[in-house]
């Protein structure tokens, strides 16, 4: 299980002097119950780094990475709030000037999937125009489940995430799947480029379901790449 992303990590970097380059800072929020992965995911795409024994977020957590594309720098400020209840007053200092939230679930444990309603609330009080993402965590173990689980499963983030109209992205921090992706979806969603990733709807296989507000009315979703096989 490989992340063949594109290389934001690219030369455009050597091609523009620092005054030639623009910068833009993108401010992201990851949010969702303790213990979904907020951190490894953070840690992961920051640092290309997993590390199981990752200290339990207190508060508030941030991490930055630059990329470059053209002449351009975008900063991801990445904001990865503790899941715990006495920190949701963290909340409103996370999600000020925060352009795109991630509510993330543990593709394992449902009821992280049932919460996000909740986060998704709580987070709306603070944010009313950031763009929402739902990202499914740990894929590593969600493809160990029995196959009905997993399309239960994928059943319900479906909804969840047309309800939110957010693109949804199953993910593993451990396995770098989809990791690199979610940030590309982000950045292509932000700026409206058209995106490059690839999308998924094969059950079984790490989902890229973008927002289409054309093609989601539950049924039609499933479509476009199953027949490639
Ligand atoms: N199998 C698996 N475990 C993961 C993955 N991401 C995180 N974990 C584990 O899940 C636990 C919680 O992760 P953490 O990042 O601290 O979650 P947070 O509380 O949401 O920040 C840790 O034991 C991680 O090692 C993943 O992609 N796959
Ligand atoms: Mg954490």
């Amino acid at each position: 299980m490989q992340d063949n992303d594109w290389s934001e990590e690219s030369n455009d970097k050597h091609l523009y002097s620092k005054e030639q380059r623009n910068n833009i800072v993108v401010k992201t929020a990851l949010i969702g119950d303790p213990f979904v992965g907020k951190t490894s995911l953070m840690v992961k795409y920051v640092e290309g780094k997993f590390d199981e024994d990752y200290i339990q977020t207190l508060g508030v957590n941030f991490m930055e990475k630059n990329i470059y594309v053209k002449n351009l720098e975008i900063t991801f400020s990445i904001w990865d709030v503790g899941g715990q209840k006495d920190f949701v007053t963290m909340l409103p200092l996370a999600l000020s000037d925060t352009v795109a939230i991630v509510f993330m679930f543990d593709l394992t444990r449902k009821i992280t999937l049932q919460n996000v309603k909740e986060w998704y609330r709580q987070a709306r009080t603070y944010n009313r125009s950031a763009l929402p993402f739902l990202v499914g965590t740990k894929f590593d173990g969600f493809v160990t489940l029995p196959k009905e689980e997993q399309i239960t499963i994928v059943e319900q983030s479906r909804k969840f995430a047309r309800a939110m109209k957010a693109p949804l992205i199953f993910s593993s921090a451990s396995h770098s799947i989809n990791v690199q992706k979610l940030f590309k979806v982000i950045l292509a969603k932000l700026f409206d480029l058209r995106v490059s990733v690839e999308e998924n709807h094969n059950i079984g296989e790490p989902l890229l379901e973008l927002y289409n507000p054309l093609t989601s009315n539950g049924t039609t979703v499933a479509s476009s790449s199953s027949s490639t096989g």
